[in-house]
């Protein structure tokens, strides 16, 4: 290996993600009450379908998250999380050539799936749970660091910034030196603006538009903005007329740069990652 595609290859427990070029992660929420499929996939034998679904169309990762952030949802304990998450890790590990990202924020999940097989800690709270640094730092594998203020419950009341993309830099870069002091290093974080989360419309546009800042962090960036509210208001579209918007905002994140999109509609948003990469390989 060169020391230029070392650069590029971040170790994902037993697989390895190629961050020379875009990657699409495909959204498998094993949660009753998630907004969007409204847990039709929380049956294991249908996940499992789910899965491979998205393999097929072309994803790279699956962000297998049990424990819902949309405001209002019940709070779940830690047993509840890991006995809705383990069977799925464990039966995607076996059965798919896939990278498994576990969105949780709880250690005890953190470290259990790592042992399952999964490649991603995708913590929407950066680590902030107590125990969830030493947990993460623990099982060696990397971590995406997403920016909100609050908790989910709480988040959309009233967020102010002065310019919120600096604030998110600034955040994503003290969260980054936390992971320091426990032994998680530079080259084992992924960073993600955390679209929707805690944030306006008009703070969401802003930081899309500024997202290239970012980069100044040094880390690849991952952007999530499948079927948001930032969509629906931009376009006054409810929830399953936001195919389009998602697609325009997964092409302008690749272009700006951003290495791993979270989506939920993988055949669509592979097509775009692949039409922009033929078009940037001509001479
Ligand atoms: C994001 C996320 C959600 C995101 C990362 C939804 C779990 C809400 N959004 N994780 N999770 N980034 N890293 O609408 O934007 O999918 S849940």
């Amino acid at each position: 290996m060169t020391s230029v595609q070392s650069l590029t290859r971040l170790p994902c427990g037993n697989r390895v993600l190629d961050l020379a070029h875009t990657h699409v992660m495909g959204i498998l929420n094993v949660t009753p009450d998630s907004f969007s499929d409204g847990g039709r996939y929380s049956q294991l034998d249908a996940a499992l379908r789910h899965a491979e679904a998205m393999v097929a169309a072309g994803a790279t990762l699956i962000d297998v998250g049990g424990e819902s952030t949309r405001p209002g949802a019940r709070a779940v304990s830690p047993l509840e999380e890991l006995e809705r998450v383990a069977p799925i890790v464990e039966r995607i590990n076996r059965e798919l050539d896939v990278i498994i990202s576990v969105d949780t924020s709880t250690p005890a999940v953190m470290r259990e799936t790592a042992r399952l097989g999964a490649g991603l800690i995708n913590d929407v709270r950066s680590l902030r749970r107590d125990g969830a640094l030493d947990a993460a730092a623990a099982t060696g594998l990397p971590v995406c660091l997403m920016h909100m203020l609050g908790e989910p419950g709480d988040m959309q009341d009233n967020p102010q910034y002065h310019d919120v993309t600096k604030e998110v830099g600034e955040f994503l870069a003290e969260r980054m030196a936390q992971c320091a002091s426990v032994g998680i290093p530079a080259e084992r974080i992924i960073l993600d603006p955390g679209f929707g989360f805690a944030k306006t419309l008009q703070h969401n546009l802003s930081l899309f538009k500024h997202m290239e800042a970012l980069h100044a962090l040094g880390r690849p960036l991952l952007v999530g903005v499948s079927r948001k509210s930032m969509i629906g208001q931009a376009l006054s579209r409810p929830v399953g007329e936001r195919l389009y918007g998602g697609l325009a905002l997964a092409a302008l994140a690749s272009v700006k740069g951003a290495r791993i999109l979270r989506v939920h509609d993988v055949a669509e948003t592979v097509d775009v990652v692949r039409m922009i990469a033929a078009v940037e390989s001509a001479e």
